[in-house]
């Protein structure tokens, strides 16, 4: 017997120049799985880039990299333990220019220089094995879930201009995971290469050649870690979306080679871009990324079912992001929707880059204080459970709505972002008796209907329906009400760390469920109904 659940919300858009009231209804089905993320959705990256890569005279990554970030900074791990678990992948176009010192690398040990000729304008740089220690006791001691970038170009030689060929010679980072072994350090997942795929970004390996190193890859893992209880899974290419180089991946390496296909999503363009504000606040642009995740979702299905979707690094605007955007709280209109649409179609796992460094860092990467979206990062983490839930709206498209089984709990968690900048959306949970309306345009069958209408809004541990409900609101603003501040509100309190660095605690407002659910011109709000039992949830 199929009993549905269905939140029903009207919505009334109240312009502030009146005119006419445009209402809309926003339907959560809570009976229907749509997608599940991993139950570590949320992910950041720590990069290579040195001090001195800088894009357009300004040099943002001061030193945030795996080799130089300062892992004793007390906000730094504060900031990752918050999230009790958080997913970090370390990887970045350096990667595949890094040397492991370990075993019989036959290169001196030295740190990435500019070189003009070097790929990304760059020379090799090397990673010591007592800095592996550094960064695997910090990972440890914050409960980090660890994916790391294999240098996928190890061996091969320059054809020509940005084609790369030979088969990839993987002694290097045998040693370095034969090192990582003897040491214990767990590694959720090796990734392979960075940006190689289709006509790559620096430079680019033919898609049947990677197959193939991806089959040695695998081989290797399964040797190595053949004592281990735990074996970490393969991730690749981190690279951009490209249709015909994706699908052959997958034919050549075949079933169960490849656990994850990453790709990397910049969909606002340079970060030098004056349009970014505009961009990331228009519900058309935002939308256009949309054809990518699905076009993935159905390749994997047709070619490599085995296998599921990762974002493995996206930071919306390239080139280390934008000044004062992507460090602002504008730059979570983006952040949060990218979550809500990337796990709408199947994605399990989404980066952003970065944790630190460059423009786009969730923490500064100078005072390593919070930007906005690393608060958005967390009330995601900490109330969107895995389960993706149907939302249909049939409102204005300034009014983007997500939700998701809540997280660690009973109920349903929506995510709203208002978008307008003149529409005050006022919502109304619909009690029972609208709720049958909603039922009936269902079509579902009179035995149903009349299952639904007892079970619809069923709210979960209450005995006298007198008892007065709530729902918990989490509403974000920025500060002044300058979409560009630097500060976040968190129902009106700004969002600063406490005096002793501490990540300030995220405190909800209670609302009597009954009440109208109000979201202001470009905000974003999380609205967590615990009471709610929705089937998909249980
Ligand atoms: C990680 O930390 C746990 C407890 O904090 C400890 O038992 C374990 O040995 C550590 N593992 C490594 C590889 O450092
Ligand atoms: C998605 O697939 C459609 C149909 O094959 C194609 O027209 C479109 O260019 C693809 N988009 C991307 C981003 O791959
Ligand atoms: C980092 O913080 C410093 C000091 O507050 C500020 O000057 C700088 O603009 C911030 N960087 C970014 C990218 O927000
Ligand atoms: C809203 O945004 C539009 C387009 O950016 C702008 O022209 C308009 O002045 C803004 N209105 C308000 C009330 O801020
Ligand atoms: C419900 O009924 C309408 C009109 O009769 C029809 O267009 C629609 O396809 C039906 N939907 C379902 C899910 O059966
Ligand atoms: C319907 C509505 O409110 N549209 C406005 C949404 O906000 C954008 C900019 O923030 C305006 O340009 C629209 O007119």
């Amino acid at each position: 017997m199929e009993f549905r659940f269905i939140l029903f919300l009207f919505v009334a858009s109240l312009p502030a120049i009146l005119s006419e009231d445009i209402s809309a209804t926003i339907v959560v089905d809570g009976t229907t799985t749509v997608a599940q993320t991993d139950d570590n959705f949320v992910c950041a990256t720590i990069d290579w880039w040195p001090h001195d890569k800088c894009n357009y005279n300004q040099c943002p990554w001061h030193y945030s990299s795996a080799i130089n970030l300062d892992l004793s900074h007390p906000f730094l791990a504060k900031a990752v333990r918050a999230f009790n678990r958080l997913r970090i992948r370390v990887g970045g176009s350096l990667q595949d220019q890094v040397l492991y010192n370990i075993g019989n690398l036959q290169s001196p040990c030295h740190p990435f220089r500019k070189m003009k000729d070097g790929l990304f304008g760059f020379s090799k740089g090397c990673l010591r094995m007592e800095r592996w220690d550094e960064l695997n006791h910090f990972f440890n001691a914050t409960g980090v879930i660890l994916t790391f970038g294999l240098n996928a170009l190890y061996g091969r030689h320059k054809i020509k201009k940005s084609l790369w060929g030979g088969i990839w010679d993987s002694s290097n980072a045998q040693d370095f995971m034969r090192y990582t072994i003897s040491k214990g350090y767990q590694i959720d997942s090796w990734e392979f290469g960075n940006e190689l795929s289709g006509n790559g970004i620096g430079a680019h390996v033919y898609a049947d050649q990677y197959a193939k190193d991806l089959i040695n890859l695998k081989n290797i893992i399964h040797e190595l870690y053949k004592g281990s209880q735990f074996k970490p899974s393969l991730v690749a290419p981190g690279g951009f979306f490209d249709q015909e180089w994706f699908a052959k991946l997958l034919q050549v390496s075949g079933p169960s080679i490849l656990d994850s296909m990453s790709h990397h999503i910049y969909n606002l363009g340079a970060g030098v871009d004056p349009k970014l504000v505009s961009k990331i606040l228009d519900p058309n642009h935002l939308n256009k990324v949309a054809d990518t995740f699905s076009n993935l979702t159905h390749l994997i299905r047709r070619h490599g079912p085995w296998a599921s979707a990762w974002v493995g690094e996206s930071g919306g605007a390239y080139n280390s992001g934008g000044l004062h955007v992507s460090d602002t709280f504008v730059n979570s209109f983006w952040y949060l929707d990218q979550l809500g649409m990337a796990s709408k179609y199947h994605t399990k796992v989404y980066c952003r880059q970065t944790l630190i460094g460059g423009n786009y860092g969730l923490l500064n990467a100078t005072t390593y204080v919070p930007n906005p979206d690393y608060y958005s990062a967390l009330l995601w983490h900490r109330l969107m459970g895995k389960v993706v839930l149907a939302v249909d709206s049939d409102g204005s498209p300034f009014l983007r709505s997500y939700a998701h089984c809540a997280k660690g709990r009973a109920g349903v968690t929506l995510l709203l972002i208002n978008l307008s900048n003149k529409t005050n959306f006022i919502m109304e949970v619909q009690n029972s008796i609208n709720l049958k309306l909603a039922v009936t345009e269902q079509n579902i069958s009179r035995d149903g209907f009349v299952h639904s209408l007892k079970k619809t809004f069923s709210w979960v541990g209450v005995k006298s329906s007198d008892e007065p409900l709530f729902r918990e609101e989490y509403h974000l603003t920025p500060k002044d009400g300058y979409v560009q501040s630097h500060t976040m509100l968190l129902n009106g309190i700004p969002l600063e760390l406490t005096g002793a660095g501490d990540i300030p605690r995220l405190d909800l407002v209670k609302v009597n469920v009954k009440s109208p659910i109000s979201i202001a011109p470009l905000s974003i709000a999380f609205i967590v109904f615990p009471n709610l039992e929705a089937a998909a949830c249980g």
